[in-house]
Parts: structure tokens; sequence; C-alpha cells
């Protein structure tokens, strides 16, 4: 196996919209580099990164696929991440591990709601970003709206690296505005141009547009525009030297053309990454934490003490937990003895390997800079870091998004609770961005995630690898029980059962509170009508009455008691007289205080293309929804809305067929807010069914 330096490695991430063609555009790489030697296909589910398969069937990428190749004395690892919203995990972990991000954007589409997420994550994360429009033997193409949009929505530093000389089918030549050539590509797949003189009718406009990319690399660097002004020109090596500079400080994002299934312009794109896109060892600085928790700079070098990332886990049948990895500085061998410092961990290095999706390659060592596999690691999970023992360092945790969705779920086989548990919380440590909980309230496993794909492959991949199968039930709604004005009422509780009775007697008064404050108890009991020893059962007595509920079974809130008068018996008061006495003054208040149901409301974003906005809001308003505003971002509409959560089951399923999977939401909990009517009654009686069901 070659050896690399770490100024020979270029590693990269493809990031997309859903579909814009990035596991082909791979493909189509990885063949040119001699990897494989056919071109596999989307349609045929023989791709090197989409192997998995459930990517086959439903020909989506799901999961972060590792790839590399040779390419003139450099190794180009590449990251293919899919584009489906509900895997933005993957895409958010890919982007830690490299240096630049190859934004693939189809010229059937243009910029998606897809295209910006992963434009603000790379943004968010620092990383130069490379733009490709692809599927240029499509029909019916419009390039220069295309190139516009990208414009229009990513502003002046988009600029063209080349133009397509014809578009559609047939689709071969392309000129290129850095060697300032036409380059013509064999159709047979291959993959092979050769480069010609540009004809004369296209010779003005690669003129203004190659004048264009110098003057943006001239802009990006004072030095070279001061050279630029002076002579009038830039000599080849500092335009080329002032692109690679440009391109790693975020002044130019150029943009360039393929059809990846063709494999036309994709040669040209394998050089221009290793001539134009970052090393890691470009990068500066690289901030983490010390031993004690100061942050301090490492380097991208292998004269450091060694550190790495775990960017993705997985775990493969027969093979067991294969966690990726970043190294960052030093080396990782197999056989090292390194720590886990996230977790405090000493962690042996297994088989290390290179990948290309599963195939996978042994190796002895990665060298700073570069990715690989490790298999069978002990404690270590994704996002954590792994150090020399004597330079204990800790890298920024990896921001996953929070999760978006949720079900609930129960086992099919009565006994399976426990491996269901262990199955559940091992999904999780290898996808960070699925969580599962039991809701000791909602008597629930609950799962959340980020869509119900998600959700799905989840439970699939439990009952594939831990051999349990769940139900899908609908999740619970935690509701909340308050009042709307104030009322009185008495507790008493007396028994006389031969032996020592039973006496506890209380006044209570009920207020409402203001959304949120909870609970307040006071005692304005005066002459010790109730011995100040029972007021604490007294309030124990209420709040055990407020967490039981008394219409439908939900947690009583935003309720002021006070106890204001009340009696007692010498021999036959106790505590749990006046628990119970206190319990039933409230309840009998709490029914003659206008009492409510409480729903959680969420605040909803919406982010859409104009012409599903009418459709959108409408379906809001359909589940009850408030639009609070709507905002333009760039080409799309944000809806701000507030939605009850009751009605936002499979929401993302909704919004995705509704908008042909070109919108995209976010939630987070906004406020309890009172329920109609018609819906609190059945609350009440499905809450009064499950209590009778239950006894
Ligand atoms: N005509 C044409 N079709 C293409 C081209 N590139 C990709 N496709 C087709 O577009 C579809 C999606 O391609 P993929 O490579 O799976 O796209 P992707 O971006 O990896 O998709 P996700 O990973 O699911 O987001 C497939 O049917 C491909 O065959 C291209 O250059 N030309
Ligand atoms: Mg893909």
């Amino acid at each position: 196996m070659k050896t690399y330096k770490t100024d020979q490695l270029r590693n990269f991430a493809i990031g997309a919209h859903g579909g814009a063609g990035k596991t082909s555009l791979v493909e189509a790489m990885i063949f040119n580099m001699g990897e494989t030697n056919r071109i596999g296909t989307i349609e045929q589910g023989t791709t090197v990164s989409d192997y998995n398969a459930d990517e086959i069937e439903r020909q989506i990428s799901i999961n972060t696929s590792l790839l590399h190749g040779d390419w003139n004395d450099h190794k180009l690892n590449i990251i293919d991440t899919p584009g489906y919203s509900d895997f933005f995990g993957e895409v958010v972990g890919a982007f830690r591990a490299v240096e630049s991000v190859l934004v693939v954007i189809s010229a059937t589409g243009s910029v998606e709601v897809g295209t910006e997420m992963v434009w603000e994550a790379a943004e968010n994360l620092g990383l130069p970003r490379t733009i490709v429009i692809n599927k240029l033997d499509k029909e019916n193409l419009d390039y220069d709206a295309v190139f516009d949009s990208i414009h229009e929505s990513f502003g002046h530093k988009v600029v063209s690296a080349q133009f397509p000389v014809k578009v559609g089918p047939g689709f071969n030549s392309i000129i290129d505005l850095i060697r300032m050539k036409l380059m013509k590509f064999s159709t047979d797949g291959s993959g092979k141009y050769t480069e010609e003189a540009i004809p004369d009718d296209l010779k003005s406009k690669a003129d203004d547009l190659h004048l264009k990319l110098i003057e943006a690399v001239a802009e990006s660097d004072d030095s070279l525009m001061e050279k630029y002004f002076e002579a009038g020109e830039l000599t080849e090596d500092e335009f080329r030297d002032g692109l690679r500079k440009a391109i790693l400080n975020h002044e130019v994002y150029p943009v360039f053309c393929v059809s990846a299934t063709t494999n036309v312009g994709v040669r040209r794109l394998n050089d221009v990454i290793t001539n134009f896109a970052p090393a890691p060892s470009d990068i500066k600085t690289l901030t983490a934490l010390d031993k004690g928790g100061k942050e301090i700079q490492k380097k991208t070098d292998i004269t450091e003490s060694t550190s790495a990332l775990i960017f993705k886990t997985i775990s493969e049948e027969h093979v067991g937990e294969l966690s990726y990895l970043k190294v960052f500085s030093g080396a990782v061998k197999s056989g090292d003895d390194l720590l886990n410092s996230t977790q405090g961990k000493d962690e042996r290095i297994g088989q290390l390997f290179v990948l290309n999706g599963k195939h996978k390659n042994s190796v002895d060592r990665l060298v700073a800079g570069d990715l690989g596999a490790v298999v069978k690691l002990k404690a270590t999970h994704t996002g954590d870091t792994l150090c020399a023992k004597t330079g204990e360092v800790q890298f920024p945790k990896i921001a996953f998004p929070e999760p978006k969705i949720r079900t609930a779920i129960i086992p099919k086989a009565k006994g399976d609770e426990e491996k269901i548990s262990v199955g559940l919380h091992a999904l999780h440590e290898e996808d960070p961005t699925f969580i599962s909980q039991f809701d000791s309230e909602l008597k629930q496993t609950i799962i959340s995630g980020q869509g119900e794909m998600h959700l799905g492959i989840i439970l699939k991949r439990l009952s594939q690898k831990y051999h349990v199968e769940v139900t899908e039930e609908e999740p619970k709604i935690p509701y909340r029980e308050t009042i709307k004005r104030k009322s009185e009422a008495q507790g008493k509780y007396k028994k006389q059962s031969g032996g020592r009775g039973q006496y506890g007697d209380c006044y209570l008064r009920l207020e409402k509170l203001p959304r949120g404050e909870g609970f307040e108890f006071v005692n304005a009991i005066v002459g010790g009508v109730i011995p100040g020893k029972f007021i604490p059962a007294v309030e124990k007595g209420i709040v055990e009455r407020m967490e039981k509920g008394v219409l439908a079974e939900c947690k009583v809130v935003d309720v002021k008691v006070t106890c204001f008068d009340g009696s007692y018996h010498n021999v036959d008061s106790s505590e749990m007289a006046f628990k119970i006495a206190a319990s039933m003054g409230f309840q009998k208040a709490f029914m003659d205080a206008t009492p409510v149901i409480l729903e959680p409301v969420y605040d909803v974003t919406v982010k859409v293309p104009e012409e599903y906005m009418g459709d959108v809001m409408g379906d809001i308003s359909g589940r009850r929804g408030k639009i609070m505003g709507m905002d333009s971002e760039g080409k799309f509409q944000v809806i701000r809305a507030k939605v009850p959560l009751g009605e936002l089951f499979k929401y993302s399923t909704s919004l995705r067929s509704m908008t042909s999977g070109r919108g995209i939401h976010n939630r987070a909990f906004s406020h309890y807010d009172e329920v109609p009517g018609d819906i609190a009654e059945k609350i009440i009686k499905q809450a009064k069914k499950e209590k009778e069901e239950e006894s």
C-alpha cells in the first residue's frame, strides 16, 4: 500500500440536496482513480458507496461512506453523505473529518433547501466549498438560470471556473476557465478527455469569465491585487496559487460542470481537487481542550502527539463495531494504546483499514490528516476523541441535530424489554441523532429522531441486529390540568372503626397561577386549628393529588393552594388522615374551579420553495396551528407557526409528500395552552377508559 504524507492528502465531503447525484459522482471519481473497473449505477444498486440493503432498495444514500483513491500521487479521501434530511446527522459528522466540501447541485433543480442546509453546516464549521453542477446531460436544462440561482443564493463569491458548451443528451464539452481550453470528453464512460483551443464563437465569453475569475482571485489578496493592477494580469503561477488560497479562505466558491453518470467532467474535477482544494496541513488551527479543560491549538502534523476523532460508528455483522476516524495529529497505528479522553478510558487500537464503501484494506497506520476505520474499540462512541496518553486533548463534540419527531414503541413479545433497551442504547451510541427513553409520565418508550424514515430504519436495525420486534404506537401527549377561576372546598376525612379512628379536616382555597409557575402552597392557619405538625401532610396530600391529576390522569399545574381553616382531633388525627383530607378537599375545589386541560404547543418553522406556501399554511391551520409570521430567506419562504404537539404526529412525512421532498421543518417546545372543549372531552373519555382497563 502506497504511503502518503499529510500534504498529499485531500479530504473532502460531498454534500447536496437529496438525489443531486453525489453517489453517482463518487462512483465515477473512484472509477477514474482505478479503484473499480466499471461504473456502478444507482438504478442497478451496484455503486460502491450505497452498498447497504436499505440504500439499494430505496435508491437513496442513508449512511455516510468513506472512499479513496490515488490521483497524481495524492490520496483523495471522499466522504459521500446522504442528502435526505432525515440523515443530516451523517453530514454533520462527516464535515468534522474533512477540509472542504464539494457541493453538488442538480442542473434539473438548482438550489434546494437541502443545498442550503449543507451550505450552512459547512459555513458553521468554516469549511471551504467548491460547487459542481451535475446532470448536464439531461434534457430541457437552462444552465444560466441554474448558475444565477446559485449566485443569488450564495453571493458574489460564486464564480464560474467552467461553463458547458452545450447541455443536454450528448453533453461532452466544457470550457475550462483555469486552463482556458475546451475539454472534450469521451462519451464511452471512460471519462477521458482531450484539450483543444477554445473555438472562436466562445472566445469572448470565455475571456470575460476568465477575467472575472482572475479578478475574484486578485480581490481575495491585497498583494495579488497590487500586482494585478500594476501588471494588468497575473502570471499563471500567481493565479493558480491565488485560486488555491482564495478557496481556502472562502473568498471564492468556484463552479464546475459534470455529468456524473456519463463520466463527463469528472476527471478534471479530480485534478481540481488535487490542485486547488485544501490539504489537512493547510488548516492552521485546530481548537481542542487540554487535560485541564484549557483551550489549545493543535496542528495537523505527524510530529505532534497523536490525536483523532471518531466521526461515525457502524456495527456490522461478523465484524463488530467499525469506528471511522480522522487522525488530526501524530499517527494512529495498529496495536497502539491510546486514551479515549472523552470517556476517560484506555483503548487498544486493533486492525486499521482504509475503505471504499464496504471494501476494506488493512493498513498499519494512518498519519496525521488521514481517514480510515478501526475495528472493535471497547468503549468508544461517535464524537469521542482518542489521543496519546501523554498528550491528553479533547476535540469539541460533534454538534448533531436535535431530534425532530417522536413515536412510541411496544415489544411484540413479552420479556423482550431488556433486549430492546440494550439494542436501542447501542443504536444511539452508533447514531447520536436517535434517542430513546422510557417516559415514566406517559409510561411509554419514546423514540425520537430526525424523521419517520430515520426511525423506520433504526427499528429495522433493531430487528436485524438484536432480533427483537416492536410495534409502533402513537406517542401519548403530556397533557396538563389546571383551573380557570378561584374556588374553596372542605376536605374532611373521618373514620371510626373500632380502636383508634382517623380524623383530618382542612379548608382549601384554589387560585390560578400564571402559566409555567407550577405550584404554590400557603399555610394561612391561625390559632392552631390544624396543629403545625400536620401542615406538611396537608401539602403532601395536595402535591400527590396534583401529580395524579383529577380530570384525566394528567399532572395539575399552575395552582396556588391556601389552607385557611380546619379542625383536628386529639387522639384520632394523624398525618395520614390529613393527607387524605387534603387530597379530597383539593379534588372538590378543583372540580369547582372550572378545570381545563392544557396541551404542549410547539414552535414550528417550515422552510419551503414559494410555490408550496399555500398548501403548507392550509395544512398548518388544519392542524389547529397558528401562523405567527412568514419571512423570505433567499429563494425560500420560512413559515413560523405554533402547533399543538398532538397534531404533529408524522408531520415530517406529510410535509415531504406535500412538497415533493423540497420542504424541511424544525420544532421546539413553546408553551402549554388550553385544549378546545371537544378535544378535552375526548381526552377525558380516553383517560377514563384506560383507567378502567388497568383496574
Ligand atoms: N442523467 C443523469 N442522471 C444522474 C446523474 N447523476 C445522478 N443521476 C441520477 O440521479 C439519481 C440520484 O443519483 P444519486 O447519485 O443517488 O444522488 P445522491 O445525491 O447520491 O442521492 P442521495 O444520496 O439519496 O441524496 C439516480 O437515479 C442517478 O442515476 C447525471 O449526471 N445524469
Ligand atoms: Mg447518495
